[in-house]
């Protein structure tokens, strides 16, 4: 029997289920990869103390990765919110120890709800010892932003520099999403060498609570199945845009992507590709 790739997410419990570990598992589970998870906070908004954040221990997550290592073993890996610097110097030796192939880093920051999800003093910590292992960063415009010293983004050109400025840092490849900005929603990926941009229509929802979760955690389930990091990126945002135009709520929150909508209902939009050797192709071959 072929086994599914096994693929590990790092990051906080978003006990609402569309965001953090439990989107991760859930795309994982979409994409046909083996999910493990190690849990380093548990985001969950106690109703009469208001405490939202609550951190697991460092013995904790050593403990967590260590299982997942030993009983099963990991190909690829994601990072999402490690909240401390503590925790991400735990996390890079523990990679770094594992010798994993295939590293996501999504450098979250803020949720949704607006809960802070790396404190202020964690961000050096990101960008000096996790950032330089990574396969791939994730950023969104404001986390671009504030690892950019609080750079203004606001086009397109500007995602564009952002992502050659966010490579120095040393990841193999940067994805600076623009889906905050106005017009369609335009990803810039840069190795390097060239700058290439997936575009996808601009969904009127409100409804794309964990999109970012989902998309970084599709990227780590491809990349580490061997798609190539460009096409990688491609499936991914077709995958996250798909989940996004389904995107549901059943209270008057602000609800989940529906991460099994490209099982049940097929591609909801092409993403259209610029630049690189591809230039003007809407799929890599
Ligand atoms: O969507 C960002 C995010 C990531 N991780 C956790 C979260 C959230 C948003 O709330 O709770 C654990």
């Amino acid at each position: 029997m072929n086994y599914p790739s096994r693929v590990m997410t790092i990051a906080g419990s978003a006990a609402g289920g569309s965001a953090g570990i439990q989107a991760d598992l859930k795309t994982f589970q979409e994409l046909d990869v083996y999910g493990m998870s190690v849990v380093t906070a548990i985001v969950a908004r106690h109703p009469e103390t208001n405490k939202n954040v609550h951190i697991q221990t460092i013995e904790a997550i050593e403990a967590q990765f260590a299982t997942a290592i030993n009983q099963v073993g990991v190909d690829g890996l994601k990072t999402g919110m490690l909240f401390s610097k503590e925790i991400i110097e735990t996390v890079a030796n523990l990679i770094k120890q594992a010798q994993v192939q295939t590293i996501v880093v999504d450098p979250v920051m803020i949720g949704k709800m607006n809960s802070k999800l790396l404190k202020d003093d964690a961000i050096e910590a990101l960008k000096r010892l996790l950032i330089p292992l990574a396969t791939i960063i994730t950023p969104n415009v404001p986390e671009a932003s504030v690892l950019l010293g609080n750079r203004d983004i606001g086009n397109v050109e500007e995602l564009k520099q952002a992502a050659v400025d966010l490579y120095s840092l040393g990841a193999k490849y940067v994805l600076v999403k623009g889906g905050r900005l106005e017009g369609p929603a335009v990803d810039v990926l840069y190795d390097g060498e060239d700058i290439i941009s997936y575009e996808a229509p601009r969904i009127n929802t409100v409804n794309t609570s964990g999109a970012g979760c989902t998309y970084s955690a599709a990227i780590a389930a491809n990349i580490t199945k061997g798609v190539p990091v460009r096409e990688a990126v491609q499936l991914a945002k077709s995958f996250v845009t798909t989940a996004i135009e389904h995107g549901f709520s059943y209270t008057e929150i602000v609800g989940p992507t529906y991460h099994a909508a490209e099982r049940k209902y097929g591609e909801a939009h092409q993403i259209i590709i610029n630049g690189g050797e591809n230039n003007g192709k809407t799929r890599f071959n």
